[in-house]
C-alpha cells in the first residue's frame, strides 16, 4: 500500500470507529449470559465481529472461526484497547522505533531497518486477554463481558526483542524493560498504557517485535507496524503499535503493572470466590485450555451415528500432551488424537471419533494436560478482576432417536 492509499484507509478507520448508525442497523448474538447482547460489526480490515465496545474497539471474534483452521485469519482476530486515543495515520515510512534509558548506546531504527539489520524469526502463538471469558465467571465480576472469543493463533514474524536490546547494550544494573505503544488516554487522570517484563524474559530470545501476522503486515488494530509478541503469556504484554522501548533499572511502576492485572498470588491465581487476595503478582502465563470447537451448545445429534467430534487445546508453552473427550458429562473419557504440531505456544488440534449410544440431554466435555502435568479443574476457579478462566469446558447437546 503507497502512503496515500494507507492515509486513506486510516481516513476511513477514523470515520468507521465512531460509526453510530451503523450500529443500530447490525445484526446480533446473544452471549450466555445476562446482557449477553452484542452487535456484529465491521471494522476496518476485520470482518463482522462481536462489538464489546467502539471507544476504545473492542472485538470479539466469533466462536464458529476456531472450528475453521488451527490459524486466526486476521480479519478474524480480536481486538483489545483501553485507551481511546489511537493512532489514525501512521507512516510506514517515517515510523521510528527507540531503545533508551540503561543502554550503553540508545537506538532510533525505522521498520526498513529492522528487517534489514536483524534476523527475521516466525512463531505461531495464541494472543489471549487475561480477560476471556469473564463473562462467565460466578459470581459476576466487573470488566469486559467477554465469551471465549478474546483469543486468536497466529503465525508472527519480526525480530528478536534479545537482538535489538543486544545491540543497543544493556548496562549493568538494568533490570526491566518497558514497552510504550502509540495510543494515549484522552483524559489527562488516565495513565498511559505502558508494559514491562524483568531483563532475563526479554532477553530469552522468545519474544519477537512483529511486523507480520499471518503473512500480511499487522491489521491496524492488531499493531501496526510493530507490536511486540510474548509467546505464552497474557496478552497485556503484547504491546501494540509499539514504538518506544526503556531499559529500566528499577521494576516499572506504572498503573498497568502495579495495579492492573494482577492476579492472587496463590497457587492457581484463585481466591475463594468474593473475597479479597491478601497479596497479587502481575498476571503472566497462561494456564491449559482446551474448546469443542465443532459442536455448539443446543446442537441436536442422532444416536448411533459416528461423530467426529473436534476442538482445539493451548497452554504457556509447554506444549499440550494429552487431551481428553466425554460424551456422557464427565464419567467416562477417551483420548483424542492430537492434529499437526505448529509449535509449543500454538492451538493444537484435536479430534476425537464418537457414536452418541443413549437418547435425551447430554454433556459434552474436553481436559486437556500439558507436558509438565498441568490440566484444567472440574470447578471454576474465581479471582476479583476474572482472568484465566481454564475450567472443564461443557457443550450441552440432544440426541435423537
Ligand atoms: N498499545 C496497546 N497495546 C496493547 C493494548 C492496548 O490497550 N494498547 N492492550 C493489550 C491487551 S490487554 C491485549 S489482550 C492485547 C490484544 O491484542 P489484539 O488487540 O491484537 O487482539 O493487546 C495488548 N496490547
Ligand atoms: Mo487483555
Amino acid at each position: 500500500m503507497t502512503p496515500i492509499e494507507r492515509r486513506h484507509f486510516l481516513a476511513g478507520a477514523g470515520l468507521s470507529l465512531v460509526a453510530g448508525p451503523a450500529l443500530a442497523a447490525a445484526k446480533s448474538v446473544v452471549m450466555p449470559f445476562d446482557n449477553g447482547e452484542r452487535p456484529l460489526v465491521a471494522l476496518p480490515q476485520k470482518r463482522p465481529m462481536i462489538l464489546l465496545s467502539t471507544r476504545p474497539p473492542q472485538l470479539e471474534t466469533p466462536f464458529a472461526v476456531f472450528n475453521q483452521g488451527t490459524l486466526t485469519p486476521n480479519d478474524a482476530f480480536f481486538v483489545r484497547y483501553h485507551l481511546s486515543g489511537l493512532p489514525t495515520l501512521i507512516d510506514p515510512a517515517t515510523f521510528r522505533l527507540t531503545i533508551g534509558g540503561q543502554v550503553e548506546k540508545p537506538l532510533e531504527l525505522s521498520l526498513a531497518a529492522l528487517k534489514r539489520d536483524f534476523p527475521v524469526h516466525e512463531v505461531v502463538a495464541v494472543n489471549q486477554c487475561s480477560g476471556n471469558s469473564r463473562g462467565f465467571f460466578e459470581p459476576r465480576v466487573p470488566g469486559g463481558q467477554l465469551g471465549n472469543g478474546a483469543m486468536g493463533n497466529a503465525r508472527w514474524r519480526g525480530v528478536r526483542l534479545k537482538d535489538v536490546l543486544e545491540k543497543a547494550g544493556l548496562q549493568a544494573g538494568a533490570r526491566q524493560v518497558s514497552f510504550n505503544g502509540l495510543d494515549t488516554p484522552v483524559l489527562e487522570k488516565t495513565p498511559d498504557f505502558v508494559k514491562s517484563i524483568d531483563v532475563d524474559h526479554a532477553l530469552d530470545g522468545e519474544i519477537l517485535l512483529a511486523f507480520e501476522m499471518n503473512g500480511e503486515p499487522l491489521p491496524m488494530l492488531n499493531g501496526f507496524p510493530l507490536r511486540l509478541v510474548v509467546p505464552g503469556y497474557y496478552g497485556t504484554y503484547w504491546v501494540k503499535h509499539l514504538h518506544e522501548i526503556t531499559v529500566l533499572e528499577e521494576a516499572f511502576g506504572g498503573f498497568w503493572m502495579n495495579t492492573a492485572y494482577r492476579i492472587p498470588d496463590t497457587a492457581g491465581g484463585c481466591v475463594a470466590p468474593g473475597t479479597t487476595p491478601k497479596s497479587t503478582v502481575p498476571i503472566n502465563r497462561f494456564n491449559v485450555r482446551s474448546f469443542i470447537t465443532s459442536v455448539t451448545d443446543g446442537a441436536t445429534l442422532r444416536r448411533g451415528t459416528a461423530q467426529l467430534v473436534r476442538g482445539i487445546a493451548f497452554d504457556g508453552g509447554h506444549g499440550i500432551s494429552e487431551v481428553l473427550f466425554s460424551g456422557d458429562g464427565g464419567r467416562s473419557w477417551q483420548a483424542a488424537q492430537l492434529g499437526q504440531d505448529l509449535g509449543r505456544y500454538s492451538f493444537r488440534e484435536w479430534t476425537v471419533a464418537f457414536t452418541p449410544q443413549q437418547t435425551g440431554a447430554a454433556e459434552w466435555k474436553v481436559k486437556a494436560t500439558n507436558r509438565l502435568g498441568q490440566s484444567q479443574p472440574s470447578e471454576a476457579l474465581w479471582n476479583p478482576a476474572g482472568y484465566m478462566r481454564n475450567v472443564i469446558e461443557t457443550v450441552r447437546v440432544q440426541v435423537a432417536g
